[in-house]
């Protein structure tokens, strides 16, 4: 049987050069956007809406229906909104059955390129073996969309797209010979054991500790912390695990 063919795009940069119009899209951004989604589907949250601008977003504050807006621009909450971009803000308020309009740096902005002509799914380390899981049983190929930063690489994302990777090549149902998927399974490798150890020099982590939001980051490089998978289906994200 032929393989699945399974590509890592290493920063939106670069995804015109891996973009097939068929694969399914798993966009992550672990610190902090998609890490945020996926705790906000396990806190109950019913629907995101993610937006790529701040005047995106504030449309949809005077059109009558009770949304919560979350906004981040380098890595701080912005003005007047309700929520930036802590997944620990889903712990603390009650969200459930809500729907959250979302804008970030760098996540949204991945989840708006990708989705014209792919379907979308949200991957993090706090979802990691279900969206595995459930990539495996899609039976489709896919690209592994790390977000970076303003369109550079980074550790983190990579850290995931190696960590899925694994899992992907080891169902024995994909093809793990792009060099991206290969470099990002050695570095998974690398720091599997001390994830927040191998990124004490990251360029994120040093920016979140500067924010003084450094307990983010434990949070969202925890593994396996939810099943919910967020799916993009017109224009909103919804969890196919309920
Ligand atoms: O760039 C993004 O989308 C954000 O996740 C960055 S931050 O972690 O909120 O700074």
């Amino acid at each position: 049987m032929d393989k699945r063919n399974l590509q890592v795009c290493m920063t939106p940069a670069l995804f015109d050069l891996y973009a097939d119009k068929k694969s399914i899209v798993v966009v992550v951004d672990v610190l902090r956007a998609t890490s945020s989604m996926c705790i906000a589907f396990e806190q109950g949250v019913e629907k995101m809406i993610p937006v790529s601008t701040v005047e995106e977003a504030l449309e949809y504050r005077n059109n009558g229906l009770d949304y919560i807006l979350a906004a981040e621009r380098n890595g701080a909450p912005v003005k007047s909104f309700d929520f930036g971009n802590s997944p620990q803000v889903y712990i603390d308020m009650d969200v459930q059955g809500r729907t959250v309009v979302m804008t970030t740096t760098n996540g949204t902005k991945s989840i708006s390129i990708a989705k014209k002509e792919h379907d979308v799914a949200i991957g993090s380390l706090l979802n990691l073996d279900a969206i595995a899981k459930w990539l495996i049983v899609q039976n489709r190929d896919v690209i592994i969309f790390c977000a970076g930063w303003k369109d550079k690489f980074n550790l983190e994302d990579t850290l995931f797209a190696g960590a899925l990777a694994q899992q992907l090549v080891e169902s024995g149902l994909y093809d793990g010979s792009c060099d991206a998927v290969q470099a990002s399974q050695v570095l998974w490798e690398q720091a599997k054991d001390d994830v927040y150890g191998f990124l004490e020099n990251s360029s994120h982590r040093k920016r979140l500790a500067k924010l003084d939001i450094d307990s983010d980051v434990h949070f969202c490089l925890k593994v396996n912390q939810t099943t919910k998978i967020p799916v993009l289906k017109d224009g909103f994200l919804v969890s196919v695990n309920e």
